[in-house]
């Protein structure tokens, strides 16, 4: 690479005579010269990759157990890839397990009265389900697990935030929703404390909320967001029914099964997910599926919290027939099949579906559909189940 500017640009500057013959040689040298020294470069490399890869071999197969607290980066530092995933593993009786599961309700909640609209979370750290069979230990927004609350308020409402710091390492919250300063609003609450502060709901749109305590990577991907629903102040076409989605992903050090799992950092920064999961559980909605009748227009606002990877959203048997795209309420697509959400974004989907049926909603990047970011539609009383 470094030999491109000197070919390209060396003979502009050349003026001498025999100078250019003279100027091949000297670039030609200095290329076979940056060849060797990045061949043996590389070689080293390969050697200190091979050199990790069997120390973690050799140190077990979850290398990260025994660490959780993933403040502590030194726990992290002799990882390397391929890293050991426990991607599909469930308790034993994973059907059964998924029917006891109380599905979280995607009901988007009401607009509360008045021009003020308190909200008071406590966070708390809690052990929750993401699969069945699968414990994770989360730090949670309300004691809700993941996500935390759905919050929902009209354009030009003031939401006044308090949040109570009921877990045991600093903690914050950043409203996406907000035009605030952030060293002030979303600064870390300590132990035990509470920290209130105040904004005015001035853009309508479906908004993650998050911790922003560093590393953000470490206190999202252990379940520190949700999402806030802002109306325009101009209401949106009637919707019969109107679900929420926040979509995520799980790093687990260990299968969740035999003990809750913690945060794998390593597994994180790959973005190498076990599960990812519509509301913080996979596949729920498949099992519980969402409903609507036949004819009626469904609502969906889908946040893509993360921490890191995008969900591209997606209903199989029908086409958007609105879409207001990363969240822009001032206009909607329409006939679009699949509509990408960033992590750190959202947006909103109509769809009115007249034949009774099965309707999957997904991630259209299928890797997430297999780790359990995948619901149903249940349009109407269809019989039969979803087959593929
Ligand atoms: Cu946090």
């Amino acid at each position: 690479m470094s030999s491109q500017p000197a070919t390209v640009h060396a003979p502009h500057r050349d003026t001498g005579p025999g100078g250019t013959s003279a100027f091949w040689k000297v670039a030609v040298l200095l290329l076979g010269i940056a060849v060797g020294v990045l061949a043996i470069a590389a070689v080293a490399a390969v050697q200190a990759a091979d050199e990790a890869r069997d120390e973690v071999g050799t140190s077990g197969q979850q290398p990260a157990a025994a660490s959780p607290a993933v403040h502590d980066h030194s726990a992290t530092a002799s990882q390397s890839l391929p890293i050991q995933s426990f991607a599909g593993t469930t308790g034993a009786n994973a059907e059964d397990l998924a029917k006891a599961h109380v599905a979280t309700d995607a009901t988007l909640p009401a607009v509360p009265p008045g021009d003020l609209v308190k909200v008071h979370m406590t966070l708390k750290d809690m052990v929750v389900e993401i699969a069945p069979g699968v414990k994770y230990n989360t730090w949670a927004f309300d004691g809700h697990g993941a996500p935390g609350p759905i919050l929902h308020v009209r354009q030009g409402q003031t939401v006044q935030m308090t949040l109570t710091n009921g877990g045991t390492i600093p903690h914050s919250i950043d409203f996406h929703a907000a035009r605030i300063a952030p060293n002030v609003a979303f600064k870390d609450v300590a132990p035990g404390d509470s920290f209130t502060f105040r904004f005015k709901a001035t853009d309508p749109g479906v908004f993650m909320y998050h911790c922003g305590t560093k590393p953000v990577l470490a206190h999202i991907a252990n379940g520190m967001y949700g999402a806030l629903v802002v109306d325009p102040a101009t209401p949106l076409p009637k919707a019969d029914h109107e679900y929420v989605l926040v979509a995520s992903e799980w790093y687990l050090n260990g299968d969740g099964v035999s003990a809750p799992a913690s945060l794998d950092m390593s597994k994180a920064r790959s973005m190498m997910p076990d599960w990812t999961t519509f509301n913080g559980y996979a596949n729920q909605y498949v099992t519980h599926p969402l409903t609507a009748k036949p004819g009626q227009t469904v609502r969906f606002y889908v946040v893509a919290a993360g921490p890191t990877l995008d969900t591209n959203f997606h209903v199989v048997g029908t086409i958007f027939d609105r879409a207001w795209v990363n969240g822009d309420m001032t206009h909607y697509q329409t006939g679009v099949q699949t509509v990408a959400v960033p992590a750190g974004g959202g947006a909103v989907f109509d769809v009115k579906i007249d034949e009774e049926g099965l309707y999957p909603f997904v991630s259209h990047a299928f890797a997430h559909v297999d780790l359990g970011q995948v619901g149903l539609l249940k349009v109407g009383s269809p019989k039969g189940t979803m087959t593929h």
